[in-house]
C-alpha cells in the first residue's frame, strides 16, 4: 500500500482554537499526523510518497476562484494590520444581512467562514494545498493501477465548500480527488465519509450533481458540529436528486448501530457502481475521542475497513479527523490493514 503525505502539513499549526470559550491548543495537531506515520510503519506500510504539484486548475472545480485568492492572501492581509493574534473572524452575513463580500479582512473572513475554532496562520495555505496535493497524487496513483491508496491529509478538508473554510478545513482533498477521477476517466465516483463529523463541505459541493454519489455517517445535527447540516432528508436536488445519502446518528452509539449504517451504505454504493471508491476517514468515531459520541473500539475499524473491501472498488482513502492522538494511528491504519486483509 502506498501513502501520499507531505511535511508541509507542519506549516498549519494555530496557537489557538476557540473551544468552550476559551483559546485552547488546537485538537487538530501536527502530533496527529505523527502518531499516524509511525503506526503505518510499525505495519510494515513503508512506502511513503512526496506529493506531486497541485493542479489549481483542478481545485478550480471544486472551489471558486475568489475563495481561493482569499485563501491565498487572507493571512498576510491580516498581519498587515500589525493585530497580535491569528486570523479568526468575529462578525458573519447571518440572516437577512447583504452576502457580499466586504474588502476588510474582519469583514473577509466572516464571509468566507462556517465555523470559528480554526485560526489562519503565516502557513496555512501551504499546508492546505500540500494537503490537498496529497489526496490527488494518491488518487493518480489508483488511476494509474493501484488497487488502493492512502493519502495523509492534514489539514483535513470535509467541511470546506467551494467557498467556506472552517471544522478544521481549507480545501475540500476527497472531493478535489473524486474530481480527479472523474476528470481521468470516470463516469461516476462514491465517496463514503465516515468521519465523525458531518461532510458538509462535501455534501454542498456535488448537492446538485449526479456523477457524484456522497454518502455520510455522522452525529446527528441536532447534537453535534456542523449543526447547520446533515439531516437525513437531505437527498440531494435536481440531477443529484437522490445521490446523497445521511446517516445521522445520535450521542452512544456504539459498532452494531453504526455497522448497520455502513453496511446500508455500502449497499448504496454498490447499486450506484461506481469506477472508484474515496473513503472519507475520520477516526473521531473512536469511543475516547474528546469532541465526538460514537463508541467504536479499535477492533472495529478493522472490521469496517474489511466491510469495505468487499465492494472491490478501486479505493481511496483521505485522512479527516480524529483527535485521540495517542490511538489515532493504531484506529487509522487497522482500516486500512482489515482492507488489504480482505481484499
Ligand atoms: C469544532 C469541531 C470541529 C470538528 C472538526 C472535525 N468545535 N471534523 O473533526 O471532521
Ligand atoms: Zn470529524
Amino acid at each position: 500500500m502506498k501513502t501520499v503525505c507531505s511535511s508541509l502539513h507542519r506549516k498549519h499549526f494555530p496557537t489557538g482554537e476557540l473551544a468552550g470559550g476559551v483559546l485552547v491548543r488546537p485538537y487538530e495537531c501536527p502530533e496527529r499526523w505523527d502518531y499516524i506515520v509511525s503506526s503505518l510503519k510499525n505495519s510494515g506500510h513503508h512506502a511513503l510518497i512526496e506529493p506531486d504539484t497541485l493542479d489549481l486548475t483542478l481545485v478550480k472545480k471544486v472551489h471558486t476562484e475568489a475563495f481561493i485568492d482569499f485563501l491565498q492572501v487572507a493571512w498576510s492581509q491580516w498581519a498587515e494590520l500589525g493585530l497580535a493574534g491569528e486570523a479568526i473572524p468575529t462578525v458573519f452575513p447571518a440572516r437577512r444581512m447583504q452576502q457580499r463580500e466586504p474588502t476588510h479582512i474582519d469583514g473577509r473572513l466572516g464571509y468566507y467562514a462556517m465555523a470559528i475554532e480554526t485560526a489562519i496562520t503565516s502557513g496555512t495555505w501551504q499546508a492546505a494545498v500540500s494537503s490537498a496535493a496529497c489526496a490527488v497524487t494518491a488518487q493518480k496513483l489508483v488511476t494509474g493501477g493501484e488497487s488502493m491508496a492512502f493519502s495523509l491529509c492534514r489539514p483535513p478538508g470535509h467541511h470546506a465548500a467551494s467557498d467556506l473554510y472552517g471544522g478544521y478545513c481549507f480545501l475540500n482533498n476527497a472531493a478535489i480527488a473524486a474530481q480527479g477521477f472523474l476528470d481521468d476517466g470516470a463516469s461516476r465516483v462514491a465517496i463514503v465519509d465516515v468521519d465523525f463529523h458531518h461532510g458538509n463541505g462535501t455534501q454542498d459541493i456535488f448537492y446538485q450533481r449526479d456523477d457524484v454519489l456522497f454518502i455520510s455517517l455522522h452525529g446527528e445535527p441536532q447534537q453535534a458540529f456542523p449543526h447547520f447540516l446533515g439531516y437525513a432528508d437531505e437527498t440531494g436536488e435536481g440531477v443529484g436528486d437522490g445521490y446523497n445519502i445521511n446517516y445521522p446518528m445520535s450521542p452512544g452509539t456504539g459498532y452494531s448501530q453504526w455497522r448497520d449504517a455502513l453496511r446500508h451504505a455500502l449497499d448504496n454504493v454498490q447499486k450506484y457502481a461506481p469506477d472508484a471508491l474515496v473513503v472519507s476517514l475520520g477516526v473521531d468515531t473512536f469511543e475516547k475521542d474528546p469532541i465526538s459520541f460514537f463508541k467504536l473500539k479499535s477492533d472495529d475499524f478493522t472490521d469496517y475497513g474489511a466491510m469495505m473491501a468487499g465492494l472491490a472498488l478501486p479505493t481511496l482513502f483521505v485522512m479527516e479527523g480524529g483527535y485521540a492522538v495517542e490511538e489515532i494511528g493504531v484506529n487509522t491504519v487497522n482500516v486500512l490493514d482489515g482492507y488489504l486483509a480482505a481484499r
